[in-house]
């Protein structure tokens, strides 16, 4: 073969690999149905709470690293059972401006459908906790009055939805641990302290459809995202 023959085989060969990948990724893309934003926030004076003996439920902050426990619930989240997660994060409002060495772990509450905090001895850290966990060591340095998301929730979040018991519209809870209440910490804003101040989620999902139900695609989709 000549020279120019090589590279018309080459640029073939790409082309034809160019169109497989599309292909795939419209595959994928069909599979898994339409995307789904849910952002919410807390808003009542029951659903956020700091554990530190008995759970209080009207603080107007909440201290990351100077208390031990921490749980924030969302109503109505409007994700399907099973879909794929990809994107989760909790967001908080800094009420002061701080630095050094905080350090927390978030869990989910491995429920249904969580009902909402009271006083009743243990009843953040008494929850039961998903396996999955997002470990936040070494947290930035907070400003005053600047919002702060969290490290990536999906696997938690994930474990979630995936309970066979989990239906759009439940209402979902986080637990904070502080992974040590003797350095410095991180002071947000509570529902407690204003609507507008308190708490919020954001959730990206990937919903099935009844049609990829029916088709026997979602074990495809689950396949797909596990890579
Ligand atoms: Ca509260």
């Amino acid at each position: 073969m000549t020279h120019d023959m090589h590279e018309h085989v080459k640029r073939g060969r790409l082309a034809t690999g160019i169109l497989v990948v599309g292909l795939l990724l419209l595959g994928v893309t069909r599979s898994a149905g339409a995307a789904n934003t849910v952002d919410r926030q807390i808003s009542a004076t029951s659903d956020d709470a700091m554990e530190d003996g008995s759970p209080t439920l009207t603080d107007d902050k909440l201290e990351f690293g100077a208390k031990p426990w921490f749980g924030v619930r969302f109503t109505n989240v409007a994700i399907e059972q099973g879909a794929i997660i990809t994107s989760a994060y909790l967001e908080f409002k800094a009420n002061d401006s701080t630095s050094g060495d905080t350090d927390i772990t978030i869990y989910g509450e491995d429920a249904d459908d969580p009902g909402t905090f009271t006083s009743a001895s243990s009843n953040v850290s008494g929850r039961t906790r998903t396996t999955a966990s997002c470990v936040y060591n070494n947290m930035p340095a907070w400003t005053s009055g600047n919002w702060y998301q969290t490290p990536s929730l999906v696997s938690v979040v994930q474990e979630i939805v995936d309970r066979p018991g989990f239906a759009s519209s439940n209402a979902m809870v986080f637990i904070i641990k502080s992974n040590h209440t003797n350095g410095d910490k991180r002071i947000c804003r509570t529902r407690d302290f204003s609507a507008a101040d308190a708490p919020k989620l954001h959730l990206e999902a990937l919903m099935l459809t009844v049609a990829d139900h029916a088709a026997g695609q979602e074990t495809d989709a689950f396949s797909q995202s596990d890579g």
